[in-house]
């Protein structure tokens, strides 16, 4: 009898142990597809300019948040045009010398990291764009 009971104990706490392990990796899942943003961002200011030599957009990752357009307010310091690409998106505009230049970025989809570089020339203003998620309209 005595035996029964602690075999009997055994069981039920491994299968605790298990139930809390299915607990804990559905925890895991349901917050990780819920990770979502809400922006009041709607204009983001970029610099395309040249420090000591090194042409850079400032800042070199812009961050918005998915489902909503977004205007790219660029200046570009220098005396020539430089460009503005990102190679996923398939889009481009071209930043005049010394001036502002406003860009429509249309609504992205969340959760993509994209590559951006000046398409005038080679290799320089390389940068990031990231779309997060969107939080879900209420
Ligand atoms: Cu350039």
């Amino acid at each position: 009898m005595g035996d029964h009971m602690h075999i009997q104990g055994r069981s039920t706490s491994a299968w605790r142990f298990l139930l809390a392990i299915v607990a804990v990796a559905g925890l895991a899942s349901a917050g990780h597809a819920e990770t979502a943003y809400v922006s009041d961002q709607s204009v983001v200011q970029v610099v395309s300019t040249n420090v000591q030599g090194k042409n850079v957009y400032i800042p070199s990752t812009i961050v918005v948040v998915a489902g909503k357009p977004h205007t790219l307010s660029f200046f570009n310091t220098t005396e020539v045009p430089h460009g503005f690409r990102v190679d996923g998106l398939d889009i481009e505009t071209v930043l005049p010398a010394q001036e502002e230049h406003e860009f429509a970025l249309p609504a992205l989809e969340g959760g993509k990291v994209y590559h951006v570089h000046c398409q005038l020339h080679p290799a320089h203003r390389t940068g990031t764009l990231v779309v997060l998620p969107a939080a879900p309209a209420k």
